[in-house]
């Protein structure tokens, strides 16, 4: 977990910023390039979330968000919300079932 982070918009290390953004990694159950994009698009859309990056082949998520305005668990939901594992909180049954059949897991 890295605490130390440049704000984007005034490039100046800040005290006021430096406790207020987050990185986390989050073990979801992406399988390919297609989960990567739906991932990182509905947490690009996600509050309080500034970057989010998928790796497929680990299925790790990277996710900065403003520790002021969402929590580590409102982001495992939004991940659960398109049909997806997010660390110990499974996907809902209803979205995982409307996944595209290969981006289902174990489906590779
Ligand atoms: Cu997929």
């Amino acid at each position: 977990m890295k605490n130390i982070l440049i704000c984007n918009r005034c490039r100046f290390l800040s005290v006021a910023h430096v406790k207020s953004i987050e990185t986390v990694e989050i073990q979801t159950s992406a399988v390919c390039d297609m989960c990567k994009e739906t991932i990182e698009k509905q947490l690009a859309f996600t509050k309080g979330v500034t970057s989010a990056e998928l790796d497929v082949k680990t299925a790790i998520v990277t996710v900065s968000y403003k520790t002021n305005k969402t929590t580590i668990d409102d982001i495992r939901a939004a991940i659960n919300e398109v049909g997806y594992d997010a660390d110990e909180r499974k996907a809902g049954k209803e979205a995982f079932d409307n996944l595209h059949e290969c981006c289902k897991k174990d489906a590779h």
